[in-house]
C-alpha cells in the first residue's frame, strides 16, 4: 500500500457528502404498501435497520448544510400487481423519496423466507441445526440480488454514494461494482458475522460468492470488532486475501473493512418522556400497574432473541424469591415477525405456553406475573413502556447489536432504571455498566433480576449516566456519518492507487513506442506475471500458449527478453533452454545471456546455509504444508499451501528470528508472496537488469512484475522505461495492471504489433 494518509479529511468529506446523492438499498423500504379493494395505503414498517436509518434520514433533512437529496431502494412489503406499479412508484418517489423493487410472492418465498431467513439468519446467529441448505434457495438469492442490481441500474447516477444494507443483499456490492466501477459502494451488516468454523458450513461455492460479493464494496462495515475479525479471517482462509490494517487489495480494487457500532436517535428517546402523548400513556400504565415493579422486554418474535430463556429465568426468579410475588410483573412486548417460517410459528406457540404456565402457577386475582402483548406498538407507546419500567431485560442468544437496550437507557432521563443485557448482544460491548448475563444460564437471569430490583437509586443513576453519555455522543447520525465519511475518504486512497491503472491511451502509446523502437529490453517476472500464482511450484510450469508467446517475442531480433525470477537456475534452464531468452535466477544471483552459460553475479559464500537451513526446516516441521527450498545462493521457506493464519504468525516470527541472526552478515530476509527468503544483500533483480542495459543501448525498456522483489527493478530503471506492476498495489512502477491475464494480453498485443503494415517504415535492425 502507498504511504497515503487515508483518514477522511473532515472538511472535504463533509462537502463530498453534501454534494452527492445518497442511495440507501435495503431489502425493505421504510414503509409497506397494502392494497385493499384496489386502494393503496402506505404504512411505516418496523425493525432495527429501518428505525435507525429512518432517524438518520430525518436528521439529514434537518441539517441545512447537507444536501437532502437521497433515494431509498427496496421491496415495498407486498406483491404489487403490474397495473398498480406505476402508481406505487409515483407515490413512493413523491412521498418517501423511495424507489420500489417489485418482487412476486413466489420470489419472496425462496429468497426471503428461504435463503435469507432459513439459511443465513440461523447460521449467522449460531443456530446451525436450524439452517437449511437448498440449492433452489441459493439460486433465488442470486436472482433477487440481480433484480436489485437491475433496479439500481435504472436509477443510479455516476456520482451517487450507494449504501447497501444487510444479509439479504450480500451479492449486490460485487454486481453493482462490476456494472458501475466508479460508483462508491458501501455495505453494512446488521447481524453478526460468524466465526470461520460456522461460516464454512455453507457449501464452498456459496461461501466464496458471498465473500466475493461483499468485497465488491469499497467499504464493508460491522457492528463489533469481533464480526470484523471473523470476516477478515474468512476472507483470508477461504479466498486467500490477506489484509493490511483491514485494507484488502483484491484483483481489481481496494476494500476497507471496519467497525461501526450503530447508535440510536438519542434525542428522540431522551425527549420522549416530556412529550404529552408519551406522558398520557405512561400515566395510564402507571395507574394500572401502580403496585408493581415493572420488568420490560421488547423484541421481534425470534429464536435468536432468547425469549424462552428469559421466561425460564423469570420463572426461576419467582420460584426462588417468593417475597416478590404480587410485587413484580414482566411486561413482554413481542412484535410479530417472519410469519410462515417453521421455527417462528413453533416458537410463538412455545412462548404462549410458557407464559400460560407461569401465570397459571404463580398468578392470582389482582396479579398477572407476565403481561404479554403480541403486536407492533407505535412510538409513543414504546417510549411510555421504557419510561415506566424499572428494569429492562434483554436476553438474546445472539444479536448483531440490539437497539432496544440502547433505547431504554436513552429514555431514562432521570437516570433511574436497570438494564440487564446479554453478553451475546453486540451492544454489550458498549454498555458494560449494565448487568451483563449469559442468557443460557437461567440462574444468572434470575439472580440478575433480583440484583436489578434491589439496586439502590444512586447506583442506578451512576451506571445510567455513563451509558447515556456514551449513547448521546455516538448517536445514529454520527454512526452513519462515520461510515459514509470513511467511504468517501477511501475514494482518495483508491484514486491514488487506481490512477496508475494502465489506461487505454497509455496502452496505445506503449504499443506505438514499442513498434517504433530499434532495440528493446523486456524484463519479465515469471510467477504471478507470466504465470498465475499456483498452489504448488510444479503446477506453475509454462503452458503452450505462454511458450508460444515468449517464442514470438523472442523471435524478433530487436528484442532482448529476460526472464527475471526468484526461481533456481535448473528450473529456468529446463523450461526455457530452447528459447532465445536471457535468464535471471535467484533474484539476480545467477545470470545467463542468450547462447552463454550461467554466471554468478559475484562470488558468494554459502557457509551461512549450515546454520540457517536447519532453522527453516524447524519452521517447516511446525507448519503442515510449509516446505524449504534450498537454492544455490539463497533459501526459501514457502507457505502457500499451509493454514494461512498460522502461517502468517510463523512467517513473522521466522523473519524476526532470521533478522537477528543475519544482522552482521551480507544477507537479507525478503518477505515475498507466501514465502520468506534469505538472499545476499545488494543482489536483486535491479542490479541484474542493469547488466543487460549496459551491454546494449535500448530505446524501449519494459519491466513487468507482481511482487516486492520486482520493485528493486522498477526503482533502478531509467525514467523513459515502461514499468508495470501486475495487481492493484502501491508501487514504484509507472503503471498497474489488474491481473496476470491483462499482462499476457498486453504482451500478446506487443508481439503482434510489429507485424502490422507500418513495421518496416521504422527501419528496425
Ligand atoms: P432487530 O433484530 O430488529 O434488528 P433491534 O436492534 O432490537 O433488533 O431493533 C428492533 C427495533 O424495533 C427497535 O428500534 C425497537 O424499538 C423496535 N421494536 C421492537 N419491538 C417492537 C414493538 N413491539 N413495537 C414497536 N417497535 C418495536 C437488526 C439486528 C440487530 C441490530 C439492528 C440494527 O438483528 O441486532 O441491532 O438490526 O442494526
Amino acid at each position: 500500500m502507498p504511504e497515503t494518509d487515508n483518514k477522511p479529511k473532515i472538511g472535504r468529506v463533509h462537502s463530498a457528502l453534501s454534494e452527492r446523492r445518497l442511495v440507501i438499498v435495503s431489502n425493505r423500504l421504510p414503509f409497506s404498501v397494502s392494497i385493499e379493494n384496489g386502494t393503496l395505503s402506505f404504512n411505516e414498517s418496523a425493525g432495527g435497520l429501518v428505525t435507525g436509518l429512518a432517524s438518520f434520514m430525518q436528521a439529514r433533512r434537518r441539517t441545512p448544510t447537507l444536501n437532502v437529496d437521497h433515494l431509498w431502494v427496496g421491496w415495498p412489503g407486498s406483491t404489487v400487481d403490474e397495473t398498480l406499479r406505476g402508481q406505487v412508484i409515483g407515490e413512493a418517489l413523491r412521498s418517501f423519496q423511495s424507489y420500489p423493487v417489485f418482487l412476486s410472492e413466489e420470489q419472496m418465498e425462496k429468497f426471503y423466507l428461504g435463503f435469507c431467513n432459513a439459511t443465513i439468519w440461523p447460521l449467522f446467529h449460531y443456530f446451525p441445526t436450524y439452517t437449511e441448505y437448498h440449492a433452489a434457495y441459493w439460486e433465488q438469492y442470486r436472482l433477487i440480488n440481480q433484480v436489485f442490481c437491475d433496479a439500481l441500474e435504472e436509477v443510479i447516477r455516476p456520482n451517487d454514494i450507494v449504501w447497501i444494507h444487510d444479509y439479504h443483499l450480500m451479492l449486490l456490492p460485487r454486481m453493482l461494482k462490476t456494472l458501475r466501477p466508479q460508483v462508491s459502494v458501501g455495505f453494512f451488516l446488521h447481524i453478526p458475522f460468524p466465526s470461520f468454523e460456522v461460516f464454512r458450513l455453507l457449501p464452498g461455492e456459496w461461501r466464496r460468492e458471498i465473500l466475493e460479493g461483499l468485497l465488491g464494496a469499497d467499504l464493508v462495515g460491522f457492528h463489533t470488532y469481533e464480526y470484523t475479525h471473523h470476516f477478515l479471517q474468512c476472507v483470508l482462509r477461504i479466498l486467500g486475501y490477506e489484509h493490511q490494517m483491514a485494507q484488502i487489495v483484491t484483483a481489481d480494487h481496494v476494500v476497507k473493512v471496519d467497525t461501526f457500532p450503530m447508535g440510536i436517535d438519542f434525542d428522540k428517546f431522551s425527549n420522549a418522556p416530556s412529550e404529552s402523548e408519551t406522558q398520557r400513556e405512561a400515566l395510564a400504565l402507571r395507574s394500572t400497574l401502580a403496585e408493581f415493579k415493572i420488568v420490560l422486554s421488547v423484541d421481534r418474535l425470534d429464536y435468536s432473541k432468547g425469549i424462552l430463556n428469559r421466561l425460564e429465568g423469570y420463572d426461576l426468579f419467582l420460584e426462588s424469591n417468593p417475597e416478590f410475588h404480587g410485587k413484580v410483573v414482566l411486561l413482554m412486548i413481542v412484535v410479530p415477525s417472519r410469519i410462515g417460517v417453521l421455527q417462528y410459528d413453533r416458537m410463538k406457540r412455545q412462548v404462549e405456553e410458557r407464559v400460560g404456565k407461569i401465570n397459571g402457577s404463580y398468578g392470582r386475582v389482582g396479579w398477572t406475573p407476565v403481561v404479554y402483548q403480541y403486536r407492533h406498538v407505535p412510538f409513543s407507546t414504546l417510549a411510555a413502556f421504557y419510561a415506566v419500567s424499572d428494569v429492562c431485560l434483554v436476553t438474546p442468544l445472539r444479536d448483531g447489536m440490539n437497539l432496544v437496550a440502547k433505547e431504554y437507557v436513552a429514555t431514562r432521563t432521570d437516570g433511574s432504571g436497570m438494564l440487564i443485557l446479554s453478553e451475546m448482544a453486540g451492544s454489550a460491548k458498549e454498555l458494560p455498566e449494565a448487568i451483563i448475563i449469559n442468557p443460557n444460564n437461567r440462574a444468572e437471569i434470575a439472580a440478575a433480576l433480583k440484583e436489578a430490583l434491589e439496586t439502590p437509586a444512586e447506583e442506578q443513576k451512576r451506571r445510567n449516566q455513563i451509558m447515556r453519555r456514551r449513547l448521546k455522543r455516538y448517536h445514529v447520525t454520527r454512526w452513519a456519518n462515520d461510515f459514509l465519511g470513511s467511504l468517501v475518504g477511501l475514494r482518495e486512497v483508491q484514486d491514488h492507487i487506481e490512477a496508475k491503472l494502465l489506461s487505454s491511451r497509455a496502452r496505445r502509446e506503449i504499443i506505438e513506442k514499442y513498434r517504433k523502437s530499434r532495440r528493446r529490453a523486456l524484463f519479465l517476472d515469471y510467477d504471478g506475471t507470466l504465470a498465475p500464482l499456483a498452489r504448488s511450484s510444479i503446477m506453475a510450469k509454462p503452458d503452450e500458449i505462454l511458450l508460444a508467446l515468449l517464442q514470438s517475442l523472442a523471435a524478433d531480433p530487436a528484442n532482448d527478453i529476460v526472464i527475471t525470477s526468484g526461481r533456481d537456475r535448473q528450473t529456468l534452464q529446463e523450461w526455457f533452454a530452447d528459447f532465445r531468452l536471457g535468464l535471471v535466477a535467484e533474484h539476480g544471483a545467477w545470470l545467463k545471456n542468450v547462447g552463454e552459460s550461467w554466471r554468478l553475479f559475484k562470488p558468494f559464500s554459502t557457509a551461512w546455509k549450515r546454520q540457517l537451513l536447519p532453522i527453516l526446516e524447524i519452521y517447516a516441521d511446525r507448519l503442515p504444508g510449509a516446505f524449504v527450498e534450498e537454492k544455490e545462493n539463497s533459501a526459501a521457506w514457502h507457505y502457500r499451501l499451509a493454514d494461512p493464519e498460522q502461517a502468517g504468525f510463523l512467517a513473522a516470527e521466522l523473519t524476526d528470528h532470521l533478522a537477528n541472526l543475519i544482522s552482521k552478515t551480507d544477507l537479507h530476509v525478503i518477505q515475498g508472496s507466501k514465502v520468506v527468503e534469505i538472499a545476499h544483500a545488494g543482489v536483486d533483480k535491479g542490479s541484474a537488469a542493469l547488466q543487460w542495459l549496459t551491454q546494449n543501448e535500448h530505446d524501449f525498456i519494459l519491466a513487468m512484475g507482481d511482487d516486492l522483489s520486482d520493485e528493486d527493478l522498477f526503482k533502478v530503471l531509467p525514467d523513459q522505461a515502461v514499468s508495470i506492476r501486475v495487481g492493484v498495489a502501491g508501487t514504484h512502477a509507472h503503471f498497474n495492471l489488474r491481473s496476470n491475464t491483462d499482462a499476457l494480453v498486453l504482451l500478446q498485443t506487443l508481439a503482434q504489433s510489429t507485424s502490422l503494415p507500418l513495421k518496416t517504415s521504422h527501419g528496425r535492425s
